[in-house]
C-alpha cells in the first residue's frame, strides 16, 4: 500500500516537476516572444521615425532651397525703362494630353521622320521622341490629317487654348517680370491681339486666321505600348504656312528702326525646319534677319533663342549666319548637344540624354562658349558673352565677366523658379509639389582632377569664376504635378534675361 502510495506521490511529484518545467519553458517562450515583439515594435517605430525624419529633412531642404532662391531672385530688379524688341511669329496653341488624341498603339519600332505626311509617319516619329521623353516639333505636310488631329484635340476634355509661338510667350513673360515696353514681331488676327497686354506692341501684319499648333503633352511614366517616358514632355505639330516664312519680318524690321530697344531677341526660326520652302527664299529671309542684327548699335544686346532643329542644312545656315551675330544664346538640354554637334562635327544630334549630368552640360557649354568668344568682331559679328542652358534639374549660365550682362546669380535663381512656376501653373511655389533631382554634389567637369561642388541648401546657387567668365548653376524645384511643359523654355529664357539687361 505504502509503496503504491509512494509511487503515486512520486508520480505526482513528477507531474508537478514536469508542470514546473513546462511552465518554465512556456515562460521562456513568452519572454522570447515579448522580447521579439518589443524588438520588432522598436524597429517599426525607428523606421517610422527615421522615415518621418527623412521626409521632414527632405521638406526642410526644399523649403530652405526655395527661401534661398527667392532671396536671390529678389536681390535684383529689372532696370527701369527697359525696352525689348522680339520676333518672330505667333499662333494659337492647343495644349492637350496626348492620350486623349492618340488612340492607336505605337508601332513596335519607332521611326524618325523629318516631316509628317500621314498617320503612320506620325505614330512613328511621335513614339520615337516619346520613348526618350524628349521634346520635339514637326511640320505636318498633310493638312487633312492635321485637321483630323485638331478636331480630336478640340473635343478632348484636357484641351486648353493659349497664345503660342516662342516670341509671344517670351514677350508676355518679359512684361510679367516688369519690362515696361515690348515690340513683338508677329502676324496675327485682331481677336488674338486683344489677348495681349497693352504694353506689348504688335508689329502685324494683321491676318484673318491664326495658325494652330498642337501640343501633345504626356506625364513621366505614362505607358504607351511598350514605351514609358522618363520625364514629362511634349511633342508639337503644326501645318503652319505663315510662321515659316517669317511673315512679320518686314513690318518688324521697319518698326525696330525707331524703337531703340535695349535688347533684341531673335526666336521662332525653327518654324522653317523641314518646311517645304525654296532654298533661295529661305536664304533671303535669313539674310534679312542677319541684316537686322548687324544694324543694331553696339549697346543693344542681341539674344538668339535656339529651338528644336532637325533640318541639317537650315541648322548649318543658322550656325554660320545667325549665331555669330548674337551676344547671347538660350537653349535646353536637347538643343545644346545639337549645337555642339553642328559646331564640332558639322552634323546634328536628334535626341540626347533627357536628364544629363551637370558636368556633361558644363563641358559642352565651355566648348561652345570658348569657340564663340573667338568670333572676330567685324561686319556686325559679336563675341558670345552669355550662354544659358535650361534642363529639368538645373539652370546653367556662363557670362563673360567684362560684358554688360549683370546679375547672373539672380538670373539663375529667377529662371529656376520660373521653371517650377510654369510647369506647376502657379506663381506661388508649393514645396509639397516639388522635388530636387539635382545631386547633392556634382563635378564641375568630366576632365581629370575636376573639382566637386557641394550643394549648400542655405546658398543653393553655386557660382564660380573660370578665367574670363563666371559660371552659375541653380537647382530647379522640379514640379511633381505637371500642368504643362510646352512653352517652358521660352518662359524660362525670358525670366533669365530680364534681370541681366
Ligand atoms: C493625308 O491624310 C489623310 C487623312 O488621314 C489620308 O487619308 C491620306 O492618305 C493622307 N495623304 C497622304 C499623301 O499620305
Ligand atoms: C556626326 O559625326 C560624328 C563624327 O564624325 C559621328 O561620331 C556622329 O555619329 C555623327 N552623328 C550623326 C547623328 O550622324
Ligand atoms: C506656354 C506659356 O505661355 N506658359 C506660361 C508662360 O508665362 C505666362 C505668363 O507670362 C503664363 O501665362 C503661361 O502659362
Amino acid at each position: 500500500m505504502a509503496g503504491r502510495n509512494k509511487k503515486r506521490r512520486d508520480r505526482g511529484n513528477d507531474r508537478r516537476f514536469t508542470n514546473a518545467k513546462y511552465s518554465k519553458r512556456m515562460m521562456g517562450i513568452a519572454t522570447k516572444i515579448s522580447i521579439g515583439t518589443l524588438v520588432s515594435i522598436a524597429i517599426i517605430l525607428l523606421a517610422y521615425m527615421y522615415n518621418k525624419y527623412k521626409l521632414q529633412h527632405a521638406s526642410n531642404v526644399l523649403e530652405e532651397t526655395l527661401t534661398g532662391l527667392l532671396r536671390e531672385e529678389n536681390s535684383a530688379k529689372v532696370s527701369p525703362g527697359t525696352k525689348v524688341a522680339i520676333g518672330f511669329g505667333s499662333c494659337q496653341d492647343i495644349i492637350v494630353q496626348s492620350n486623349q488624341v492618340v488612340f492607336d498603339r505605337p508601332p513596335k519600332y519607332p521611326e524618325h521622320h523629318f516631316s509628317i505626311a500621314n498617320k503612320e509617319e506620325f505614330l512613328g516619329v511621335f513614339s520615337y521622341f516619346y520613348q526618350h521623353g524628349a521634346a520635339a516639333e514637326r511640320f505636318v505636310s498633310n493638312s487633312t490629317f492635321f485637321g483630323e488631329l485638331v478636331h480630336l484635340a478640340e473635343k478632348a476634355p484636357s484641351a486648353r487654348y493659349i497664345i503660342g509661338g516662342n516670341a509671344p510667350v517670351m514677350a508676355k513673360r518679359f512684361v510679367k517680370e516688369g519690362v515696361e515696353q515690348v515690340l513683338l514681331g508677329a502676324q496675327m488676327s485682331r481677336s488674338l491681339e486683344t489677348q495681349f497686354p497693352k504694353n506689348i506692341k504688335i508689329s502685324g501684319p494683321f491676318v484673318d486666321e491664326d495658325d494652330i499648333h498642337l501640343l501633345l503633352e504626356y506625364p513621366a511614366g505614362q505607358r504607351w505600348g511598350n514605351f514609358i517616358p522618363v520625364r514629362a514632355n511634349r511633342f508639337i505639330i503644326h501645318n503652319d504656312h505663315q510662321n515659316p516664312e517669317l511673315s512679320s519680318l518686314d513690318t518688324f524690321v521697319a518698326q525696330v528702326e525707331n524703337y531703340n530697344p535695349n535688347l533684341l531677341v531673335i526666336g521662332g526660326l525653327q518654324m522653317m525646319d523641314n518646311f517645304p520652302m525654296q532654298e533661295s527664299k529661305r536664304r533671303d529671309r535669313l539674310q534679312k534677319v542677319q541684316n537686322l542684327m548687324k544694324k543694331q548699335p553696339e549697346n543693344v544686346r542681341i539674344h538668339f533663342e535656339m529651338a528644336s532643329f532637325s533640318d541639317e542644312d537650315l541648322f548649318r545656315d543658322l550656325v554660320q549666319n545667325i549665331v555669330p551675330y548674337a551676344d547671347s544664346l538660350g537653349m535646353n538640354e536637347q538643343e545644346l548637344p545639337n549645337l555642339y554637334h553642328m559646331m564640332k562635327y558639322g552634323n546634328i544630334s536628334l535626341v540626347a540624354e533627357s536628364r544629363p549630368r551637370i558636368a556633361v552640360i558644363l563641358d559642352e557649354m565651355r566648348d561652345i562658349f570658348r569657340f564663340l568668344q573667338q568670333t572676330s568682331e567685324t561686319e556686325g559679328r559679336r563675341r558670345l558673352t552669355r550662354l544659358h542652358v535650361h534642363t529639368l534639374a538645373f539652370q546653367a549660365f556662363l557670362t563673360d565677366k567684362k560684358s554688360p550682362w549683370k546679375n547672373t546669380k539672380a538670373a539663375a535663381a529667377k529662371s529656376a523658379l520660373t521653371a517650377n512656376r510654369h510647369t506647376c501653373g502657379s506663381d506661388i511655389i508649393n514645396t509639397e509639389k516639388a522635388k530636387l533631382i539635382m545631386d547633392e554634389s556634382f563635378t564641375m567637369s568630366l576632365r581629370e582632377n575636376a573639382e566637386r561642388k557641394h550643394f549648400d541648401v542655405k546658398n543653393p546657387i553655386s557660382c564660380w569664376d573660370e578665367g574670363t567668365y563666371e559660371v552659375c548653376v541653380a537647382p530647379v524645384l522640379v514640379c511633381t504635378e505637371v500642368l504643362q511643359t510646352g512653352g517652358g523654355g521660352d518662359n524660362i529664357s525670358s525670366a533669365g534675361l530680364v534681370l541681366q539687361i
